[in-house]
């Protein structure tokens, strides 16, 4: 993939706040026991670990917002902000890559916040069973992880939508650049989001309808049309469990570890990633480490390597 550049910045954010359920703050180590930077060496890329963000677990740090029912926000807030800043020191540059580990999603507010930063308008997709558009009226859980994409496109509670941009900055991406591919879990509150918006969806339905090809192509064009380039926010619970057991939140049916593997290569080939992030791998909850290896495959596909 000649449009990438050749060095990648890897960050962890073992984040479990917004998951509220442990585990998914091991996501990191796991991803990297795997043998991310070897996989990435091999494909002849310079790496730099960059180790991980600090999250507080203290209670102090850990209370839900007044008048809110976003549990941790204080301490999701403050990572994220920290995020924003690491991730947009490293794109500042241009040459290098960030890629980004979870921790559960949350941390997407902050790695958007950070990729935008120098960058006038870019599309996302959102690899996920779920839509994450939660806003905290419509959150059945007050989990933070599921408001994610909400507040990266600008809805939701002002001390989310300001991270990284501040209160009353305007975020860079337009809904319409947005897509979102594996949905089977949307509450009521989110379908209705998704439409008012112009997200586009590809359900489980599309995908065995046409096939993750067409998806995945169709979904390039639509987040890239107008924009700088694309990034990907992998959940990994986008993945069937049978691949992907090791995630807070399994819902079944879900996009084959196969199928993801050629996403991922169609995005490679369109040589329009400027970022990617992959979250929610649950060690605690993994067989042998399978869904950190599955995160692995999917990586070195994005980044560009073929069995040829
Ligand atoms: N994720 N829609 C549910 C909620 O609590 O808002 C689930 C969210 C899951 C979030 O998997 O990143
Ligand atoms: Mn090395
Ligand atoms: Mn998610
Ligand atoms: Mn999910």
């Amino acid at each position: 993939n000649p449009n990438i550049c050749k060095q990648i910045s890897v960050l962890g954010v073992p984040m479990d706040l917004g998951a509220d359920r442990r585990g998914v703050d091991m996501g990191p180590s796991a991803i990297r026991c795997a043998g991310l930077e070897a996989r990435l060496e091999q494909l002849g890329y310079a790496v730099q670990d960059e180790g991980d963000l600090v999250v507080r677990r203290a209670k102090a740090y850990s209370s839900t917002l007044p008048e809110t029912n976003m549990k941790y926000a204080y301490e999701i807030v403050r990572v994220n902000e920290e995020l924003a800043e690491k991730v947009a020191a490293i794109t500042a540059a241009g040459d290098w890559f960030p890629l980004i580990l979870g921790g559960d999603h949350s941390i997407a507010i902050g790695t958007l916040a950070g990729v935008t930063r120098y960058k006038e308008r870019i599309g996302v997709i959102w690899y996920d069973a779920h839509g994450d558009v939660n806003t905290p009226d419509t959150s059945p859980s007050g989990n933070i992880h599921g408001m994610a994409l909400a507040a990266a496109l600008g809805f939701g509670h002002p001390a989310l939508t300001g991270i990284g941009i501040g209160s009353g900055g305007v975020p860079r991406i337009d809904p319409r650049n947005v897509v979102l591919v594996g949905a089977r879990s949307l509450d009521p509150g989110e379908r209705i989001f998704l439409k008012q918006h112009g997200v586009t969806v590809y359900t489980m339905h599309e995908i065995d309808r046409i096939g993750i090809s067409a998806v995945m192509e169709q979904a390039v064009r639509l987040a890239s049309a107008g924009t700088e380039g694309v990034h990907l926010s992998l959940d990994l619970d986008g993945l069937d469990p049978e691949d992907a057991p090791g995630v807070g939140t399994p819902v079944p049916a879900g996009i084959s570890l196969r199928e993801s593997l050629l996403a991922m290569e169609i995005l490679s080939a369109s040589g329009l990633l400027t970022s990617a992030e992959f979250v929610e791998v649950n060690p605690v909850l993994d067989l042998r480490n399978k869904t950190a290896k599955a995160a692995v495959e999917l990586i070195a596909s994005l980044l560009g390597e073929t069995i040829m």
